[in-house]
């Protein structure tokens, strides 16, 4: 017997209605609908858990021993929630020729299901804070509580979910590594693109497993913000356009649609282009877009030595969680 869970709704209608003499009257319209909730569920206190333990490292950089001890902490606990742990090893050159040691790490679920979704997120910070309003900390490794982290914090949340119930299809988690290393603002020569995203680019064209393939793919990347808009993304719509459809739905049906305005973002050079292009799967890339802020539409914190647990919300955290359960927990 398939087990549903149910949850009501209420939409509460706010409407001022000024006076001629300058008071105000308040009008309340509720209603209620009812909305067929699949998923188990997330649990944003053990979200924010995750993200803060990778924070606590400190900046995950390549070639330090935070980031070290970070990865060995991504597969220790991808291990303890049943998955199946790939680590790749990749040589990542950087802008100016610089190599490092970097690796991705893959977590499978249900590794003999044909019909499989991809997750993914980055776990490096970046070692730069290239857009702090203080050229001072230009050259400052960040925490990237938000940018990393809770993406990788959200997916440990739902990889424990995953080992609590199963979804209908197999799910593959993968941390990608170097995605942060992109040209930074102060470098006087030219910005080629190609400079971030490395471990996407790297496992695009060698997946973990021959002939991978999965029927679409989801990128956290920054959900954790207070008051974050995820608008939809350029890449996203022109690769993926009824993947986009699907989320924004769900994330509206289940109350979360003013984190999820039905909105056209920017295009974002993010982990979802190699996996688009190169992977040739369909994957979107749930970032946010705000409108309001002047120093990045990524937040004000964005690249800046202040993107540390402060920022983080666990509202937020929740809003993309519950909704990325929502979808995957609706495939069959
Ligand atoms: C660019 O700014 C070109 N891409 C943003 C991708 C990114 C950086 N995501 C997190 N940090
Ligand atoms: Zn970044």
């Amino acid at each position: 017997m398939k087990v549903r869970y149910y949850i009501s709704l209420c939409v509460v209608v706010i409407t001022l209605l000024l006076g001629s003499c300058g008071s105000s009257k308040k009008e309340k319209q509720v209603e209620e609908r009812t909305i067929i909730v699949k998923a188990p569920d997330f649990n944003a206190d053990s979200a924010y858990m995750y993200v803060k333990q990778q924070v606590d490292f400190g900046p995950r950089v390549l070639n330090t021993k935070a980031h070290h001890e970070c990865g060995d902490f991504l597969n220790a606990k991808l291990t303890s929630f049943g998955a199946k742990v790939y680590q790749q090893e990749f040589d990542a050159t950087i802008y100016d020729g610089t190599t490092y040691k970097a690796r991705n790490i893959i977590g499978t679920f249900n590794p003999d299901m044909r019909k499989r979704i991809l997750l993914c997120a980055h776990w490096d910070s970046r070692p730069w804070a290239d857009n702090d309003p203080n050229e001072k900390n230009y050259h400052t490794p960040i925490l990237g509580a938000n940018d990393g982290a809770s993406g990788v914090g959200v997916l440990l949340e739902i990889a424990r979910q995953i080992q609590m119930k199963s979804p209908e299809i197999g799910v593959d988690i993968i941390f990608f590594d170097a995605e942060d290393y992109g040209t930074p603002q102060f470098h006087k020569g030219s910005h080629n693109e190609d400079t971030w995203c490395l471990g996407s680019q790297y496992w695009s064209r060698r997946p973990h497993v021959s002939n991978y393939n999965a029927r679409f793919g989801i990128l956290l990347d920054m959900v954790g913000g207070k008051g974050a808009t995820f608008l939809q993304e350029g890449y996203s719509r022109d690769y993926a356009s009824s993947v986009v459809k699907k989320i924004w739905k769900k994330a509206n049906d289940i109350g979360y649609g003013s984190y999820f305005p039905k909105r056209q973002g920017g295009y974002v050079t993010d982990d979802h282009v190699p996996v688009n292009q190169i992977a040739k799967i369909p994957c979107v890339d749930i970032i946010p877009y705000d409108e309001g802020s002047e120093l990045s539409s990524f937040g004000s914190f964005w690249h800046t030595v202040n993107d540390n647990m402060d920022v983080i919300d666990k509202n937020t955290l929740q809003a993309v969680g519950q909704t990325v359960m929502e979808v995957i927990y609706n495939e069959k």
